[in-house]
């Protein structure tokens, strides 16, 4: 039988022409192959897109097929594998991205130029994927591309999002939040995978049932939504491995309300099915707050149930116990967003499976781990107990069985301190009662990571203070990094060139230490010259993409200050801006003596606010007043631009960061778990404008305190800073700055005012009053630094020589050893 297969298997192999062919003339028969047959256009009249969607599609043939052929290795191998749980990936473009890491970017681009088209005006063609809202999401994409590279046995799972996050208009200065339609050109990166689809289902009863002498609760379901798998192959850099993305959509089911259907209701049973597509509609444009909405916990639940069900299919294929589940199967939930999981895998090894509760859980506790993400404890996600017991009555009770026995544990430990015990309980008692998600995941989990140092402390002594005391060993830090594949060889690739020259090899795309090479050159002047001219092109690109955006001209003499990210207080873009207002106030009141020595600037922001979250909308109109003032004073001229730049996704920030100078990370002390933007300005050698905070401490350890400009409070000062309150005064300039705002001085004085209180009249809960002095030194130091430009020089080389620590490539091999016991498996050539 063998014999046979493998005679069947050449046969085909023989047909099929061998592998897909990577040279130049292949290349151009495949891409107007595609534009025939895939796009149904006539060879010789088919424009930009077109050109791009079958140049995707060819790309996409090569990615299927490494994609089978690792699959294929797994399977033979039957490694342990880890499921990577996210609610949200931010992966944005994939074309660049995917022709790089299958190493066959020169082929294309020239196959292309053959055909009469350019490789990256079609790569501008390309929307961005934006299925999550920020620094987690961003951080789970990159990640993703480490597993791949890394040829760890990995899957991703998550939700397929028709709307991803809304795109921002600004109109009036005012934002404005329109929907993202991201599929209705088709996404040529994923497989519809119709035969690949599980029932999830929702709401009903429990009843109790006798089987065998022993007593077993059997869930009745009120509601069947089918869940259908689409995938996205990610192809690893420099290996053939290709991993997957499962993005699970929402279908009706057939077994979906069919009762309507046999009482005749047709047509309602028709618009009912259609309901059920409604869960996998649209992500949740807030990173902090969702609490107790019906459809957030349906979401989770969703893709939890039917991401098991996979892994639990894939696991029977070759085994029948589960006591070796632990040995085959890792699970990583991406901050708590997934954590129902624990109550479902309960669920599914009790209820389905019929293991004893003792058992089960021993097999929960070794196969789960969390990473939290967030740092105020009211970030952590709560789910009123009415709601949950609704949605999925079974899983309440299970919670409340796993709390149960917590309880009883923790009076081993704990006795009778109660208010010990009523804090630790995953039920929340109150005029709400809740279940606490965190602390569900803290029960189970065999490892809880913080995403720096700085994090990890924070929530070994505030957040998770009591369990930390009760289960040290569980808590681990895993300092976020961002993956150098995109964030300098897809976005940076003059940068990319001079690494790779210098250093003698390309090898530090994969071994991302080797940069730290870099630093022996630091001083030579013709890396300096080279270096200069690369950030020069870079900031020519963005000055142009700035006037088409914004009509702004801007001159590249001048420094770019950029600060992007989603706008928040404790980000304190308002910091930034008054900041601007200052320096816009002693530019005003200089002669023009004086005026010749202040060192010119564009200071861009960039960033979405939550739909909701009026503070953060308040921000950006602020910015737009002031950039309207400023803008047009003849006084100013070329010293100070000010730029919003609309729709701040993940292509915005490839443009973005490599064209800038310095970038701003300006949270206050104890309040960014980590930051991911500064790794990536950090790579591309900008200069970093902080606070020591979240990743930013590490940072400085790597590259010098004194290649970096850090201000502001430490995280240890700030809760005695907070105690002072109202006897706090912000300096003599804070207070003229804020006064200007509140006086009307850039207009909307009404509008501007509840801000204004925010930092205000003992308000001040960021401490921006406080900061901003030593903001506004650490601002000098920066314009000082940047006169003498052979310093700046070395501090930008000497930024991205000690960026290594922070790629993703080595988070990821922490994780594998420290939280997943996973060894790599490496698909053969
Ligand atoms: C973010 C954190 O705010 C950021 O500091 C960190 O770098 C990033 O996660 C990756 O770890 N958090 C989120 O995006 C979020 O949604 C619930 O937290």
């Amino acid at each position: 039988e063998f014999g046979d297969r493998k005679a069947k298997a050449e046969k085909m192999f023989r047909l099929m022409d061998g592998f897909l062919k990577n040279d130049s003339i292949s290349l151009q028969k495949d891409i107007l192959d595609h534009v025939e047959f895939t796009v149904a256009r006539s060879r010789f009249n088919f424009d930009d897109f077109e050109a791009y969607q079958a140049l995707a599609h060819s790309v996409r043939d090569r990615l299927i097929e490494r994609w089978h052929d690792t699959h294929l290795h797994f399977k033979k191998k039957d490694p342990k594998r880890i499921y990577f749980l996210s609610l949200e990936f931010l992966m944005g473009r994939s074309l660049t991205n995917s022709v790089i890491n299958l190493g066959i970017q020169d082929q294309y681009a020239d196959a292309l130029t053959q055909l009469g088209f350019d490789f990256e005006v079609l790569a501008e063609q390309e929307g961005d994927a934006a299925l999550g809202n920020g620094g987690l999401a961003r951080l789970a994409a990159c990640q993703m591309d480490s597993l791949a590279t890394l040829d760890y046995p990995a899957w991703g799972y998550g939700l397929r999002y028709q709307y991803g996050l809304f795109r921002q208009i600004i109109v009036d200065g005012f934002q404005h939040e329109q929907p993202d339609f991201w599929l209705n050109f088709g996404n040529p990166w994923e497989i519809e995978r119709v035969h690949v689809s599980y029932p999830v289902k929702f709401y009903g009863t429990i009843e109790e049932e006798v089987l065998n002498g022993k007593k077993c609760k059997i869930w009745i379901p009120g509601e069947s939504v089918e869940a259908v798998a689409y995938d996205n192959p990610i192809p690893g850099y420099g290996t053939r491995n290709a991993i997957n993305l499962r993005l699970w959509a929402a279908k009706p089911s057939d077994q979906y309300d069919m009762e309507s259907y046999t009482t005749g209701d047709y047509i309602n049973a028709i618009v009912n099915r259609q309901k059920a597509e409604t869960i996998s509609n649209v992500l949740y444009p807030d990173d902090r707050s969702y609490q107790g909405k019906e459809l957030r916990l349906k979401q989770q639940y969703f893709f939890v149930s039917a991401s098991l069900q996979d892994i639990i299919r894939r696991f029977k294929d070759l085994h029948s116990n589960f006591d070796e589940f632990p040995d085959k199967v890792a699970l990583q939930i991406n901050d708590t967003h997934p954590s129902i999981s624990i109550a479902e895998v309960m669920r599914v090894l009790v209820d389905e499976e019929n293991l004893d509760w003792s058992k089960a859980w021993g097999i929960a506790c070794s196969i789960f781990s969390v990473t939290i993400h967030a740092v105020q404890p009211e970030g952590l996600e709560k789910i009123p107990v009415d709601l949950l017991g609704s949605v999925l009555p079974r899983h309440l009770e299970i919670i409340y069985e796993i709390n149960h026995r917590l309880m009883e544990e923790l009076k081993k430990s704990f006795g009778q301190d109660y208010d010990r015990l009523s804090r630790m309980s995953i039920v929340e008692e109150g005029a709400v009662k809740s279940i606490r998600m965190a602390n569900l995941s803290l029960a189970c989990c065999h490892t809880v990571n913080g995403v720096s140092r700085v994090h990890l402390e924070t929530l070994k002594t505030r957040v998770f203070k009591d369990f930390y005391e009760l289960w040290p060993q569980k808590f681990q830090c895993k300092t976020n990094g961002v993956t150098q594949r995109r964030w300098i060889v897809v976005s940076n690739p003059s940068l990319c060139s001079i690494i790779s020259k210098w250093l003698g090899t390309e090898a530090w795309i994969r071994n991302i230490d080797l940069i730290a090479g870099l630093r022996e050159y630091a001083k030579d002047p013709d890396l300096h010259t080279e270096w200069k001219n690369m950030k020069r092109v870079n900031k020519m690109r963005l000055a142009e993409y700035i006037e088409t955006l914004t009509s702004v001209k801007v001159s590249l003499d001048a420094m770019f200050d950029v600060q992007i990210k989603r706008i928040h207080a404790y980000k304190r873009q308002l910091l930034n801006i008054l900041g601007i207002i200052h320096r816009y106030d002693c530019i005003k009141n200089m002669d023009e003596s004086d005026k010749r020595r202040v060192v010119p600037r564009v200071c861009i922001i960039g960033g979405k606010a939550a739909p909701g979250y009026e503070v953060a909308k308040k921000i950006i109109k602020l910015c737009h007043a002031v950039a309207d003032k400023v803008n047009n004073d003849p006084d100013v001229g070329d010293l100070l631009k000010v730029v919003f730049i609309p729709d701040y996704n993940v292509s915005v920030a490839e443009l973005v960061i490599p064209g800038s100078d310095l970038s701003q990370h300006l949270s206050t002390a104890g309040h960014e778990a980590s930051g991911t933007g500064c790794m990536k300005f950090l790579m591309n050698g900008c200069l970093l404008l902080a606070t020591a905070d979240g990743s930013a401490v590490e940072i400085a350890e790597e590259i010098g305190a004194a290649n970096m400009f850090l201000f502001g409070a430490k995280v240890d000062e700030v809760p005695a800073l907070r105690e002072k309150g109202t006897t706090l005064k912000g300096s003599l300039q804070f207070a003229r700055v804020v006064r200007m705002v509140r006086d009307g001085y850039f207009g909307f004085k009404d509008y501007f005012k509840s801000l204004c209180d925010t930092v205000e009249d003992g308000g001040d809960f960021y401490l921006l009053g406080y900061d901003f002095a030593r903001y506004l030194e650490a601002q000098a130091a920066a314009d000082r630094a940047f006169v003498d430009q052979v310093k700046w020089t070395q501090m930008s080389i000497l930024s991205t020589a000690g960026s290594g620590k922070f790629s993703s490539d080595r988070t990821i091999e922490e994780y594998a050893q420290q939280s997943w016991g996973i060894e790599p498996c490496k698909c053969p050539f």
